[in-house]
């Protein structure tokens, strides 16, 4: 699977299009694969980092970066799409904006028939919050397959990554939706790149 993984993201990948509502979704001709969290978790700059590409998408210092869907292409002829959304729980944005897009993300997530596979994202520094319970409660609901992926995990020492990632896995098993394993990644150290490349080649095959 590694293998296959690495030809698979070996060729082009091309920015399709942003989708600031739901009527502007592309036709879903194609599987796709969906990277959801928090404001700021790291969701732009683990796609960046599973395509190799380090200015697809753009990432940010300042949460609230991502303000739409945005859609990538991914292989010639193409075999994927990646969707990189906006997070959710960004306490500065203006309520309103911060409806629009929960109410996009989730309008997205559980309408899509070509979506194979959500990556939820989790600061590794923090594990799951009940921000992230709230999505997580919805995708179980709505029985959308997902997958729990720690980010930043160079920001901690190692005895702590296996805590969270324990901790994790513990209420990974809990929840109908999850997939079991958990992935720990630093899109800065590149660590766990291979694995949710294989994560992903997996979830289309
Ligand atoms: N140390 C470290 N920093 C990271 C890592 N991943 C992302 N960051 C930093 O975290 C910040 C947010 O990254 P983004 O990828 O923009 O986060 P996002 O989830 O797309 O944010 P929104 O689009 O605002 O929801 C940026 O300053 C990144 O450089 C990582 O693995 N390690
Ligand atoms: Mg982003």
């Amino acid at each position: 699977m590694l293998e296959a993984a690495r030809k698979l993201f070996a060729g082009p990948v091309a920015f399709l299009k942003s989708a600031p509502a739901l009527q502007f979704l592309p036709d879903a001709d194609v599987p796709e694969v969906a990277f959801a969290g928090r404001s700021n978790v790291g969701k732009s700059s683990l796609l960046n980092a599973l395509t190799g590409r380090n200015a697809l998408a753009r990432t940010s210092n300042t949460p609230g970066r991502t303000q739409e869907l945005n859609f990538f292409d991914v292989g010639e002829p193409r075999q994927l799409r990646l969707v990189d959304m906006p997070g959710y729980g960004f306490a500065k944005a203006p309520p309103a904006v911060v409806k629009k897009w929960r109410f996009l993300v989730n309008d997205y997530l559980r309408g899509r028939q070509e979506l194979k596979r959500t990556l939820v994202l989790i600061d590794a520094r923090h594990g799951i919050k009940d921000v992230d319970r709230d999505i997580l409660g919805m995708l179980d609901k709505a029985a959308v397959s997902y997958r729990l992926v720690l980010t930043k995990a160079d920001k901690i020492k190692p005895t702590e990554l296996e805590t969270v990632v324990a901790q994790t896995a513990e209420e990974a098993r809990k929840r109908p939706a999850a997939h079991p394993d958990i992935l720990a990644t630093s899109s800065e150290a590149g660590w766990g790149v291979a694995e949710l490349r294989a994560a992903v080649a997996e979830s289309i095959t």
